[in-house]
C-alpha cells in the first residue's frame, strides 16, 4: 500500500521539514517508516501505521504507552547524564494534541522521535551483547514497578496465557479453513504432547506463589536497542506494556538471544540454544531484577524460556492454519516454517534444562 508519509507527518507538531520516508526494521506486527528530516540538526523519526486488527482499541493502547514513557522519562530525569531522546521513547503529539491521529482512510497514526546511533539485531552474536539485553529488560522491569495509577488497559487479552493459546488453537483445528491442518500433524502432535507441562507458570500463579508485575510481554532482542558501543540503550515496542509474570519476558528474550540462527530459519540442523548466551542474559538481567524476585519466581526462570518459545510455535502454528491473518509473512509456508523453528528450539531447550537450571541457581 501507498501512503502519503508527508501528509501525516504534517499532522504531527514535528520540528524539522519532511525530506523522505522509508519502510524500516523487521517488525511482524505494524507498518513503521523512518522519516528523514532535511535539516541536519532536527530529529528523524519512526512513523508508524497501527496494526487495528490486533490491537482492537487504540486510544487505550496509546493511554497506556503516554503514562508508561512519561513515567520511564521522569525516573530518567533523575540519573544524572542520562540522553533522555535515546534511553526512552517520545511520542510526538498530533496538532490536536493526541498522541496518534486518524487518516483519511481510518488508517491510525503515530509517530516517535527515531532514537539515533542504536543497533539493532535479530540474532545475538556474543555474550557481552546478551548481558547488555538483560540489564535492558532488568532495569526496564524495575523502572516500571511502582508507577502510580489504574492497571495498564490489557492491550491483547491472555496474550501469553497458554491455555488460552492452545484452545485457540483447538478452534482452528476443528474449523480447518484453508485445508492445511494434514500437513501439521507432527508439529501438533509434539505441541499436545507438551500441553501440561507448559501450564506451569499459569498454576504458580492461581496458587498465589508469583505475582502479575507490570511486564513487557514482547521482548525479542530487536526490540532492545543497544548503543554505538553495543551497550542497553532503550527497550522500545510497548504496545504490549501490561500486567504479565517475570516469567514472560525472561522466556521471550532468551528465545531470541541464545537462537544460534534466525526465527525463521528453515534448517532446522542450525537452530538450536546457545548456553553461554543463555548464562550470559540471565547474569545482566539478574544484576538489575534479581532483588525483586520471590524465590518462586527466581526457580522458574529457567523454565521460561521453553514456555514462551513453544507459546511463540503455537501461535505461529494457529496463524499457517488459520491461513495467515495475523503476522506479516513474506511467502507462503513462512508461519509454518516459524513455528518448526520454534518446536525444534524448545526441543534444544529441553536437551540443556538440567544445565539452565544449575546456571540460575548459581546466579541466585
Ligand atoms: P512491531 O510491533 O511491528 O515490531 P516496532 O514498534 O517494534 O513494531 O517497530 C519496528 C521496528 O522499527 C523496530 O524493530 C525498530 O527496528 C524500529 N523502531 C521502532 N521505534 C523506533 C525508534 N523510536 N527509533 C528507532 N527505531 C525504531
Ligand atoms: C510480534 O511486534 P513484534 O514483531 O516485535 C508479536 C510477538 C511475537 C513476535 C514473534 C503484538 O512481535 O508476540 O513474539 O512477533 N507481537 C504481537 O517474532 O503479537
Ligand atoms: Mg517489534
Amino acid at each position: 500500500m501507498d501512503f502519503n508519509l508527508k501528509e501525516i507527518f504534517d499532522y504531527f507538531t514535528a520540528e524539522g521539514t519532511f525530506l523522505t520516508g522509508e519502510p524500516y526494521g523487521s517488525g511482524h506486527i505494524h507498518d513503521t517508516f523512518r522519516v528523514e528530516t532535511a535539516e541536519k540538526d532536527k530529529d528523524n523519526y519512526i512513523l508508524q501505521r497501527l496494526n487495528n486488527k490486533i490491537f482492537k482499541n487504540i486510544p487505550e493502547l496509546q493511554n497506556n504507552i503516554e503514562r508508561v514513557t512519561v513515567h520511564l522519562k521522569n525516573k530518567l530525569n533523575n540519573v544524572p547524564g542520562s540522553d533522555i531522546k535515546r534511553e526512552c521513547l517520545i511520542l510526538i503529539p498530533s496538532l490536536e494534541g493526541k498522541s496518534w491521529i486518524t487518516d483519511k482512510s481510518g488508517n491510525f497514526w503515530r509517530m516517535y522521535i527515531f532514537i539515533s546511533n542504536h543497533r539493532s539485531y535479530n540474532v545475538v552474536d556474543s555474550p557481552d551483547k546478551a548481558f547488555e539485553g538483560g540489564k535492558a529488560i532488568g532495569r526496564f522491569q524495575a523502572m516500571l514497578s511502582d508507577m502510580p495509577g489504574a492497571p495498564l488497559f490489557e492491550t491483547i487479552p491472555w496474550f501469553h496465557n497458554i491455555e488460552k493459546r492452545l484452545e485457540a488453537l483447538n478452534l482452528k483445528i476443528n474449523e480447518n479453513p484453508v485445508g492445511r491442518v494434514e500437513s501439521v500433524r507432527k508439529e501438533l502432535d509434539m505441541v499436545f504432547s507438551r500441553a501440561e507441562e507448559m501450564k506451569t507458570i499459569l498454576r504458580l500463579g492461581k496458587e498465589g506463589k508469583i505475582p502479575l508485575r507490570i511486564t513487557h510481554n514482547d521482548t525479542k532482542f530487536n526490540n532492545i536497542l543497544l548503543d554505538e558501543n553495543d551497550k542497553a540503550l532503550c527497550v522500545i515496542d510497548l504496545d504490549t506494556v501490561m500486567s504479565g509474570y517475570v516469567h514472560y519476558d525472561f522466556g521471550d528474550a532468551i528465545r531470541t538471544v541464545t537462537n544460534t540462527s534466525t526465527e525463521d530459519e528453515k534448517d532446522l540442523s542450525k537452530v538450536n540454544m546457545n548456553i553461554n548466551l543463555f548464562r550470559a542474559y540471565s547474569e545482566g538481567y539478574l544484576s538489575e531484577a534479581g532483588k525483586t524476585l520471590n524465590d518462586v519466581e527466581k526457580e522458574y526462570l529457567a523454565f521460561a524460556p521453553k514456555l514462551i518459545t513453544y507459546t511463540i510455535g503455537v501461535r505461529f502454528i494457529t496463524d499457517f492454519i488459520d491461513g495467515d491473518n495475523y503476522f506479516k509473512i513474506h511467502h507462503e509456508y513462512h508461519n509454518i516454517q516459524r513455528a518448526r523453528a520454534q518446536l525444534k528450539l524448545v526441543m534444544s531447550m529441553e536437551e540443556q534444562y538440567t544445565d539452565m537450571q544449575k546456571i540460575i541457581r548459581e546466579l541466585t
